[in-house]
């Protein structure tokens, strides 16, 4: 009886709080929305492109650079979060777009 109780509480530890989590950005009027984003170590991001041209997600931050490679509209873009730190994405194609993430251990 106590060792299954054990087994639930380590289930739920190993599960509950720490399950990964999906958050959407959008790329619209050639702006990510939103302009931050909090997430945790092994979550992901998902950028959907609702704009009417091509976009290109791009991390030029050290440490976590990434290029996701050109997404033509109506299609998605993920981005697995591997460690904890803050990033700049940026767009290749257009310089003004730019949403920072920050990623919790
Ligand atoms: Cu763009």
């Amino acid at each position: 009886m106590t060792r299954t109780i054990l087994l639930i509480a380590a289930a739920w530890a190993l599960h509950g709080p720490c399950q990964a989590a999906e958050h959407r950005i959008t790329m619209v009027g050639s702006t990510y929305k939103p302009a931050v984003i909090e997430a945790n170590v092994g979550d992901t991001l998902i950028f959907d492109n609702d704009d009417t041209e091509a976009h290109e997600v791009f991390v030029p931050t050290v440490a976590f650079s990434t290029d996701l490679g050109k997404q033509d509209p109506g299609k998605p873009a993920r981005l697995v979060l591997t460690r904890p730190g803050t990033f700049e994405v940026e767009c290749v194609f257009h310089q003004h777009m730019l949403t920072r993430v920050v990623v919790k251990p």
